[in-house]
């Protein structure tokens, strides 16, 4: 049975009530003060990148001092935003090098997936034979950080893309070169005096999102599996419910596995359950929240507490020893918050500094005794808690998780008949999307937003896709969404259209497949990749669509633009503040059709939305002749 959208809000309401009672605020009334929001700055018409502005455009005042008109403002801002998530993603994916670089055989970082390092090796022309495995890893991330600032060429990566997708990414000029250089160039071409050309600025928009899709972001994802292992199938929970009221509660909170991963270790360390028991608690639970949650369940199966709108229900709890966080998502509210409780609110990165926490500074090459520092101060904290605020709500969800592209051709290997298939190839699910046993498929990622119900557009959608036949692949926020209501327990197949139903029997799988975190959507281009090759098509004939239903960070909208110039349509429920250029807008949803034979489309209505990508899914079949 799925757990409702009203039963996650009647608990909610419950913990907001607690939090009434030690007077802490809250995104729900934080949210209600905020609307109506600035309408200039909602259709993007609002410049401020020069100090004779701020200008903002008007039919009274049609241009800016300089002269720059609303296209210009609105593509401009949209590139900043743009470069603002390609940044974020890739910098992540810099740390995920970094961390490699600092791998010993010894510890704390090893080598735990060679055969992947190997493959990445050789296929950027690296000599792997006779080398030692922490020579070679060494290399390995010096050449993925020399990515980022590569004197000439372009991505490594961008050779995985069908060559089609290679040929259109030349011809239009947005094959990304140096990752730091795309985010520099999309500042550059943004600042006053530059461009004020719709078509400009959406090809550099295009050209960073590709930066971090194929680039930072896909860094991110593989050296992440060469250190901690590429996810296989793994059980795990989700829902408030998975925090242990008897035990300390550690809760790890942003993106980077190379903290979460330590809090992980050494939390199962038995010197530190030991402790924990001496300090009056039965043992250690750690949980997660947003995409640091994502990557330890793929691969720890560590359960998930939250998603985004969640992270300060964890604290509202009264259970939660620490919070601890590293970069991206995380509310500065969780500092006050804190203080209205016991909890200890720890950041760990420069990147992200907050007031009111306890800052212990991370570091790949102290990270084992950091780690330690932090889960022996949440197991100290237990004997701080309130029992009178201590309520966790009693709801949680089976999931199976870990899908990574490697754990899918493996499951699709199961089912194929290995007197007529291709071992170790997408074609069995092909097979099922020719046959029409299957639809298509949609990638649902992102966020929640305080603008779009919460997780009622990410369960509402995939449940309408399913019924349809429709497979999904999630990753992120969506992904937690998706496991909090049930999806992602087998027996969510009851919900499916014959045909889905069946492919998850034979497969044993659920019908919502987690693929991970947001830097993860990079496995999503490897697949559609692959099935693409496998199939001998373009991956934008494929029936395959990407949705973000309640997007909110800037990262997502440089995913948006990766996986459209990719050839993926992508379907928004939030406008990206472009409404202001009816230019703008046009190219985005479709202009950049001509150049990358895919576009956007914003739609905040869920149910329309959902009409619209399962009608473009059968005009991909119609004109496949399936
Ligand atoms: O990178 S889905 S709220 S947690 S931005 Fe953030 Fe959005 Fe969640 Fe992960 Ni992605
Ligand atoms: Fe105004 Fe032009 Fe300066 Fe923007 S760049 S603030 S439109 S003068």
């Amino acid at each position: 049975k799925l757990t409702t959208v009203e039963e996650f809000e009647a608990a909610t309401e419950k913990l907001l009530e607690t939090g009434k009672k030690v007077g802490a605020d809250a995104w729900q009334y934080r949210a209600a003060k905020q609307t109506p929001h600035c309408k200039f700055g909602e259709q993007g018409v609002c410049c401020r990148i020069c100090a004779m502005g701020p200008c903002r455009i008007t039919p009274k005042a049609p241009r800016g001092i300089c002269g720059c008109d609303v296209h210009g403002i609105v593509g401009r801002n949209y590139l900043k935003f743009t470069a603002g998530g390609a940044a974020t993603h890739s910098d992540h994916g810099r740390e995920i090098c970094h961390t490699l670089y600092c791998a010993k055989p010894e510890g704390p970082y090893k080598v735990k997936d060679p055969e992947k390092l190997i493959r990445i090796a050789k296929e950027w022309g690296v000599e792997t034979e006779g080398k030692d495995i922490y020579d070679l890893a060494h290399e390995m991330a010096y050449l993925g950080m020399s990515e980022y600032g590569k004197v000439f060429g372009t991505q490594n990566f961008l050779k995985r893309a069908p060559q089609h997708t290679q040929e259109i990414w030349e011809r239009e000029e947005i094959a990304p070169r140096a990752i730091d250089r795309e985010v520099s160039c999309s500042l550059h071409m943004s600042h006053m005096g530059c461009s004020s050309l719709p078509e400009a600025l959406i090809r550099q928009s295009l050209r960073a999102g590709l930066s971090d899709g194929w680039g930072g972001s896909m860094a991110g994802t593989e050296f992440s599996d060469v250190l901690f292992g590429t996810p296989k199938p793994i059980e795990t929970e989700a829902n408030l419910g998975v925090m242990v009221a008897e035990n300390v509660n550690i809760v790890v909170h942003g993106h980077d596995p190379s903290l979460s991963e330590m809090i992980c270790e050494y939390a199962d360390d038995p010197e530190m359950i030991a402790y924990a028991k001496e300090m009056g608690a039965k043992g250690i639970t750690v949980s997660g929240v947003c995409c640091t949650s994502n990557e330890v369940a793929m691969r720890r199966g560590i359960p998930m507490a939250g998603n985004f709108l969640q992270q300060e229900n964890v604290v509202l709890t009264g259970a939660c020893e620490a919070i601890v966080v590293d970069v991206q998502c995380i509310f500065p509210a969780l500092g006050p918050l804190s203080k209205c409780f016991h909890t200890k609110f720890v950041t760990t990165s420069p990147i992200a500094q907050m007031p009111d926490a306890e800052y212990i500074r991370f570091n790949a090459e102290t990270a084992g005794e950091n780690a330690k520092a932090i889960v022996k101060m949440a197991i100290e904290n237990f004997k701080n808690r309130k029992p009178e605020l201590v309520h966790i709500p009693d709801m949680k969800q089976k999931a199976t998780v870990g899908y990574s592209v490697e754990a899918i051709v493996k499951t699709l290997d199961g089912v194929a008949n290995s007197q007529v298939d291709e071992m170790g190839t997408t074609k069995p699910l092909l097979e099922c999307i020719t046959s029409g046993v299957i639809r298509g498929a949609v990638a649902m990622v992102g966020c929640n937003n305080p603008k779009v119900r919460p997780d009622t557009a990410h369960i509402e959608l995939m449940k309408k896709m399913i019924a349809n036949d429709i497979i999904i692949i999630a990753s992120g926020c969506s992904a937690q969404a998706a496991a909090r209501a049930g999806l992602m327990d087998k027996e969510a197949k009851e919900l499916c259209g014959a045909g889905l139903k069946r492919v998850c029997e034979l497969a044993d799988i659920p019908p919502v497949l987690h693929m991970g975190s947001c830097v993860d959507i990079s496995r999503m281009m490897i697949l559609a990749a692959e099935l693409a090759k496998d199939s001998g098509l373009n991956i934008s004939q494929l029936p395959v669509v990407g949705c973000a239903p309640e997007w909110m960070s800037e990262k997502a909208v440089s995913i948006g633009n990766y996986v459209v110039a990719t050839g993926i349509d992508t379907f928004l429920g939030v406008d990206p503040y472009v409404s202001g250029s009816d230019q703008i807008a046009q190219l985005l949803t479709e202009g950049v059709r001509d150049w990358v034979e895919a576009a956007y489309t914003v739609e905040k209505d869920i149910d329309k939305l959902g009409d619209a990508m399962i009608a473009r899914i059968e005009e991909k079949r119609t004109a496949l002749g399936i």
